[in-house]
């Protein structure tokens, strides 16, 4: 009986420390619970910081980019110098072109270099580098082939044929060509262009600029 009595009591103290301890872990669990919480906000808070930082990073990248091609655009052109180009046409249309004659655009509108000259009709390379040439011709009724030419090499031909039923015909060519210092370029004829029309229907022209 005493022991049983003494077991009783022994076991109502536990489960009296138990259920204490149980409301203790209880609130240190709540408290945790608040805790982690709190933690976890700081935490997404942190890292949408952390992505807003990354957005600028990287635009401010970009910007850095865009001045640095800015930068070597503007170095770029001031290596290359001032504008090299020339444009010049025929001031009326001709006829009786012999075989290897020059045609004779005269009439200059561009020529920033002053290197073409609208008497010999040539355009004499100033500074040596990648240029682009082009031609028009335009015809009436006959066959027309023309060349260009660097000094005595030939770099593109044209060849426009109307010789039919009164037709006009243009040609342009474009050439693209890495030329020398002083070298010479102008247009001849190889064949035909017994005449070469330019009025106010069309113009044949000559133009040339440096890349
Ligand atoms: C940066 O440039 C890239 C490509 O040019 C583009 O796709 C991206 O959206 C830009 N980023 C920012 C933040 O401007
Ligand atoms: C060619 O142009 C002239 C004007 O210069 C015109 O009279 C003639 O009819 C044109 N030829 C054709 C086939 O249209
Ligand atoms: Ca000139």
């Amino acid at each position: 009986m005493f022991y049983l009595i003494i077991l009783s009591l022994v076991s109502a103290v536990v489960t009296e420390l138990c259920s204490k301890d149980i409301q203790v872990l209880r609130n240190e669990n709540q408290i945790l619970r608040r805790i982690v919480t709190k933690v976890v906000d700081e935490l997404t808070e942190h890292k949408n910081a952390l992505d807003e930082l990354i957005v600028f990073k990287k635009s401010l990248e970009n910007y850095t980019t865009a001045k640095e091609n800015e930068r070597r655009m503007h170095d770029r052109r001031q290596t290359n110098g001032p504008v090299i180009a020339f444009h010049a046409f025929l001031s009326k249309s001709i006829s009786a072109l012999g075989i290897q004659h020059t045609v004779p655009f005269d009439e200059e509108i561009t020529d920033t270099a002053n290197r073409y000259n609208p008497y010999s009709h040539v355009f004499t390379v100033p500074e040596s580098g990648v240029y682009v040439f082009t031609w028009t011709i335009i015809i009436k009724n006959i066959r027309c082939s023309t060349e260009l030419v660097v000094n005595a090499a030939v770099i593109g031909r044209s060849y426009p044929d109307s010789e039919r039923d009164d037709e006009n015909d243009t040609s342009t060519v474009i050439v693209l060509r890495q030329v020398a210092k002083d070298d010479v370029i102008f247009v001849r004829v190889n064949s035909g262009c017994f005449s070469i029309r330019s009025d106010h229907y069309g113009r044949s022209s000559f133009s040339g600029w440096k890349l």
